[in-house]
């Protein structure tokens, strides 16, 4: 019987037109997994025949509105496997304006390749204010996303040389120690889009660099402890992705999810049962931990179900809704502001982002003096470490640190920028009375 593989998401993250498509799309090409039929298709779109280099582009820009203003508006997935691992691509946009699609990407994702352009200018301008770059590294932060890899694009318009390469690594090195990453840890693939260079081949243009190509990069990050996630009670994050009539759409992020098993998807107060699961167009008994999958669920639709509804087993730690919340966080050293009680800030959670005041701030953990704990502080300032209470304005399912780490992390942000960032160290929730909904109001 052929092995199981260990599955992990691959987000490609980036500034506005540095390549992310294009690099996923010939990932996909390179191992082969690109249908002729579809691959003919796009041959014959008239952006491809104009300009060839997009064939790849649109294997992952799918929909007409993207291929048409060539930029990536919604995420999209692709699956594909090597010797060792199994790989879902996800391809977000750049743009802040669809940030909640790159957020969602963001959280899904098991390993960020950061794709940044070899062009002095490019890169320069990916790193401004108005491209959300920095804020896709300060998620990835907050989100406790550990595995990244830089991948160096357009390498075929600084002519292969060395030292455009070396500048992207020395400047990016420095932004990744503000966030306390080890840019020692981290592999910078110089890449391009033409012959596919150190994708899945090196090829003779940059004998100068010696390291591992981009997929032999993804197969080095180790796989977490499946076991261990599928130990704890079920949480399943239902996401937007498409809308087919009563199917949910999502990653399994704790537990195991059976056909038949009883669920529920809170908030919403109602119990369905799984008629099938669906793993890239095969019908499967049971879904694995990290997948992206499809849950066909009878008595509910998708109408019901909303982004960020987080399912979970009736039986065991049903998800609640959340009255308010307790977290730890830190603030950064670039806020000039101040963060006062009864104010709203945009926190970006795990399943989605929402406004929350501030219903008191318990303790500032003042690290400049050492040993000061302040009690009930009116504000926090920049470097403050905090306990503050949240009320989130809308209906949301959240959970804490400790029980479902994926779940309990958080990033507050302001002005494009992130200005804290920690973890959820209690929920207070509200107690639904889980029904079965009824089809017909007599029966
Ligand atoms: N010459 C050259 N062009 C490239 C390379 N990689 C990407 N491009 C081109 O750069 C353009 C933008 O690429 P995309 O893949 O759409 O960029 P993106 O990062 O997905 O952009 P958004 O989806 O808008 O965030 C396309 O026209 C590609 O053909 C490369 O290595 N060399
Ligand atoms: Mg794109």
């Amino acid at each position: 019987m052929q092995q199981k593989l260990s599955n992990q998401s691959v987000v490609f993250l980036g500034a506005h037109g540095q390549g992310k498509s294009t690099i996923a799309g010939l990932i996909v090409k390179e191992l082969n997994f690109a249908s002729p039929y579809v691959l003919e298709r796009i041959d014959c779109h008239p952006k491809v025949q104009e300009k060839p280099d997009l064939k790849y582009t649109f294997l992952m820009d799918r929909i007409r509105s993207e291929q048409k203003l060539q930029h990536t508006q919604i995420f999209s997935t692709y699956h594909v496997n090597t010797t060792c691992k199994e790989y879902f691509l996800i391809n977000v946009s750049g743009q802040y304006q669809y940030i909640n699609q790159t957020q969602i990407g963001i959280a899904y994702g098991d390993i960020a390749v950061f794709v940044l352009s070899g062009v002095k200018d490019k890169y320069l301008q990916s790193l401004t204010l108005a491209s959300s770059l920095e804020l896709q590294l300060q998620l990835c932060v907050a989100l406790g996303k550990q595995n990244i890899i830089c991948a160096i694009n357009d390498m075929d318009l600084v002519e292969y040389q060395q030292a455009s390469y070396q500048f992207v690594v020395n400047d990016f090195s420095q932004l990744l120690v503000k966030y306390e990453i080890n840019p020692y840890q981290i592999q910078f693939i110089p890449i391009s889009l033409k012959e596919a260079e150190n994708i899945n081949k090196k090829k003779q243009n940059m004998n100068w660099y010696q390291g591992p190509t981009l997929i032999e990069a993804l197969d080095k990050i180790p796989v977490y402890d499946q076991e261990l996630l599928a130990s704890k009670p079920l949480r399943f994050k239902k996401n937007k992705i498409k809308q087919i009539r009563s199917v949910a759409l999502g990653k399994l992020l704790y537990g195991t999810l059976k056909k038949n098993q009883i669920v529920s998807f809170a908030p919403i107060p109602f119990k369905s049962r799984v008629k099938s699961i669906e793993i890239y167009h095969c019908f499967q008994e049971e879904g694995t931990i990290g997948q992206l999958i499809g849950v066909h669920l009878s008595e509910l639709s998708y109408k019901e179900i909303s982004n960020g509804h987080i399912c979970s087993d009736v039986d065991n730690d049903p998800a609640q809704e959340c009255a308010s919340f307790v977290a730890k966080i830190k603030i950064m050293e670039d806020f000039k502001h101040q963060l006062k009680q009864k104010q709203y800030y945009t926190i970006h959670f795990f399943t989605k982002r929402m406004q929350c005041s501030i219903l008191k701030i318990q303790q500032n953990l003042n690290i400049k003096n050492q040993n000061e704990i302040i009690e009930n502080p009116q504000i926090l300032r920049a470097g403050d470490i905090g306990i503050i209470e949240f009320k989130p304005i809308k209906q949301i399912t959240l959970e804490n640190y400790i029980d479902y780490p994926q779940l309990g992390r958080i990033a507050i942000i302001e002005n494009r920028r992130m200005i804290a960032f920690g973890i959820i160290l209690e929920v207070k929730n509200k107690e639904i009375e889980l029904k079965i909904k009824q089809k017909e109001p007599n029966q």
